[in-house]
C-alpha cells in the first residue's frame, strides 16, 4: 500500500446556483472528506490508496461506499454503523469568493470511530499514512484511534503526513483545536500547513518564521502552503526554498484544493522526486481541482495533471 488515510467523509449537497442558502432550491449530491479527496486524488494518479473509516447503514452511506470504491481506493477497512448516520454538509457559493460550508456532523458514525476497531494490518504495510486535523475533532474516541495509528505506522516505518486542515466549527474552542493540531503535527514526519493555519497556531509572523516554529516542534519537513504563491518547503536535507505556484482564470470551487495539494506531494514523493518537484505538482493539483465544483471531481489523472503542468490542457479534448 502506498498511502493510508483515515477520516470522516460526507454527503454533500452543492447548490446548483449562486447565492445564499436560504434561496437556493436545487443541489447536487457529491461527496466530499479531506482525506477520502487525498485517497482519490492518488488513486487518478496511479497509486495504491487506502480510506479507513465508518459510515451509516444508510443510502449515503451505501453511495459514498460505491463512489470511492469506484475510484479504485481500497475501502475494505471502513466499517458500518446501525445506529449512527453517515455525516451530510452542505456548500454556499454565498457571493463571488465566499464559498462557505455548514456541517450536519455532530455524532455521525465516523465520530464513533474508535481504536480498538483499528487493526494493525490496516496501517502495517503503508508507506505514508495521511491524518489530517479534522478527526481529532470529531470526538475523542477519534483522538484515541489516531493514537493507535500513529503507534502503528512508528512502529512499522510508516510516514506519517499530517495537513493541520483547522476546522473551527468542529472543536469545542479555540485552545482545544490549537493543543490537538500542535500535538499531531509534533508526531508527524511532514506537515502541510496554510499561512492562516500557521498564523491559529502561533500568532502573526512571517512564512519562513512559520516554518521553523514547525521544525521546533521536531518535524523534519515543512511545507507551507502559500495560496497562489505557491509553497515554502524546508527540510533536514533541504534548505528554505519557494516553489510557484500556478493561476487559473477562474475560482469556481476553492474547496478541496489543499487535499488535491497533498495528493500531488505524495504522489511526488512516492515516484522518487525531490522534494521541490514533488511540491511543484501538488500545486498545480492544487490549482486544477479549483477550476471545477466539487472536492474531488477535479483531481486529474497523470496526462491532465502533465498537460496543465506545461501549460498545453487547453489542447487535451
Ligand atoms: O478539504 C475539503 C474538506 O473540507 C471537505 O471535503 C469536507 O472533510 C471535510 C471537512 O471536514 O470539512
Amino acid at each position: 500500500m502506498d498511502v493510508v488515510t483515515i477520516g470522516e467523509t460526507m454527503a454533500l449537497f452543492t447548490p446548483n446556483e449562486e447565492g445564499m442558502l436560504r434561496h437556493t432550491h436545487s443541489f447536487s449530491m457529491k461527496f466530499g472528506g479531506a482525506e477520502s479527496n487525498v485517497a482519490i486524488g492518488l488513486s487518478r494518479l496511479g497509486h495504491r490508496s487506502r480510506w479507513i473509516s465508518r459510515l451509516g447503514e444508510d443510502e449515503f452511506g451505501d453511495a459514498m461506499l460505491s463512489f470511492i470504491r469506484g475510484e479504485g481506493v481500497d475501502v475494505s477497512y471502513v466499517t458500518r454503523d446501525q445506529s449512527a448516520p453517515t455525516g451530510v454538509f452542505f456548500k454556499e457559493f454565498r457571493r463571488l469568493n465566499d464559498t462557505r460550508v455548514y456541517y450536519y456532523r455532530k455524532d455521525s458514525a465516523a465520530s464513533k470511530m474508535k481504536a480498538e476497531w483499528l487493526e494493525d494490518e490496516a496501517i502495517k504495510d503503508a508507506e505514508y499514512l495521511h491524518l489530517t486535523g479534522i478527526t481529532p475533532g470529531l470526538s475523542a474516541s477519534c483522538r484515541e484511534m489516531l493514537e493507535k495509528a500513529i503507534w502503528i505506522a512508528k512502529g512499522n516505518g510508516t510516514r506519517i503526513v499530517f495537513d493541520p486542515n483547522l476546522r473551527l466549527k468542529i472543536w469545542r474552542d479555540e485552545e482545544e483545536a490549537r493543543q490537538f493540531i500542535k500535538k499531531y503535527a509534533s508526531e508527524s514526519d511532514i506537515v502541510l500547513p496554510g499561512i492562516s493555519e500557521a498564523e491559529f497556531l502561533f500568532g502573526p509572523c512571517t512564512p519562513e518564521e512559520y516554518t521553523e516554529k514547525f521544525h521546533d516542534l521536531g518535524i523534519d519537513t515543512v511545507i507551507m502552503k502559500l495560496g497562489k504563491e505557491g509553497a515554502l518547503i524546508s527540510s533536514s536535507s533541504v534548505p528554505m526554498t519557494r516553489v510557484p505556484g500556478f493561476t487559473v482564470e477562474r475560482v469556481v470551487d476553492p474547496v478541496g484544493a489543499g487535499d488535491a495539494f497533498a495528493a500531488g506531494v505524495l504522489s511526488g514523493l512516492l515516484d522518487g522526486k525531490q522534494l521541490e518537484e514533488a511540491v511543484l505538482q501538488g500545486n498545480a493539483m492544487g490549482a486544477m481541482v479549483t477550476m471545477v465544483n466539487g472536492d474531488a471531481e477535479g483531481l486529474p489523472n497523470r496526462s491532465d495533471l502533465a498537460s496543465f503542468m506545461n501549460g498545453s490542457l487547453e489542447d487535451v479534448t
